[in-house]
């Protein structure tokens, strides 16, 4: 392979004690079996509670995690959130932001998730943006626009911010329902993507695909050019699937 892919997993809300420290131990163990190629880097962003747990189970591989949401204020009166400086403290190096389950369920709009980018980049947490269009919006043939207006105030943040991010296409309507983009239709939205950031200063900026990936589809996805990874939801959590991602 030509490219170093970056393979992240996003457990959602799954997981406990028990399952997190068999699940860790079989991704431990399958990758110093050699189950994955070993020029592709393993993620996993987790529910916080657990990142004390994953980071003391992965702190001696080359597997690195992150967490899955962070609030947008740096600390104070906001019941609930996690700030960035947290993530740090328990050595994230990820943190995904605007994931549409957020967007959708938590009402999360574009330029909250810009201003919670900045926050964790602030913490030297690297954002993972997420983008991607629903069902109805692609067939109403919006996918650019959709894309365009989602990147808009994070493209804002500046050249030097973008080049430290990561962006994650994941089409809505590809997501957990076993229905995945075409290797085709998802290499036309990252060139798209691609050439936003490219105009912004940052080219070599990682876009991984995400939306029901498995190992069985993986390959064709990483064969086209601009996807450069991936984020995993479902397979994340069978150690051998996941890693077998990166196969
Ligand atoms: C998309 C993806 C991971 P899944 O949400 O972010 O989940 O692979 O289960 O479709």
């Amino acid at each position: 392979k030509l490219k170093a892919l970056l393979v992240m997993g996003n457990w959602k809300m799954n997981g406990s004690l028990a399952a997190n420290a068999k699940l860790l131990a079989d991704l431990r163990t399958g990758l110093a079996e050699g189950v994955a190629e070993a020029s592709a880097h393993f993620a996993v962003c987790v529910p916080a509670p657990y990142l004390a747990q994953v980071a003391e189970a992965l702190k001696a591989t080359e597997i690195t995690w992150g967490a899955q949401d962070v609030s947008a204020r740096d600390a104070g009166a906001y019941t609930g959130e996690v700030s960035a400086a947290m993530l740090k403290d328990f050595a994230c190096t990820w943190v995904l932001v605007g994931h549409s389950e957020r967007r959708s369920m938590h009402a999360e709009g574009d330029e909250l998730v810009a201003e919670k980018a900045k926050a964790a980049l602030i913490r030297g947490v690297t954002p993972v943006v997420c983008v991607g269009e629903s069902l109805a919006e692609r067939d109403a043939g919006q996918v650019h626009e959709v894309i365009a207006k989602q990147l808009a105030p994070v493209i804002a943040l500046g050249a030097e911010s973008l080049r430290q991010m990561v962006v994650a296409y994941e089409p809505v309507w590809a997501i957990g329902t076993g229905r995945t983009a075409t290797p085709e239709q998802a290499q036309e939205v990252h060139a798209g993507i691609r050439q936003a950031l490219s105009a912004a200063g940052a080219p070599d900026v990682k876009v991984l695909y995400g939306g029901s990936v498995k190992s069985s589809n993986a390959a064709s996805l990483f064969a086209m050019p601009d996807i450069d990874g991936a984020l995993v939801g479902g397979a994340s959590l069978m150690a051998d699937e996941f890693l077998r991602i990166g196969a």
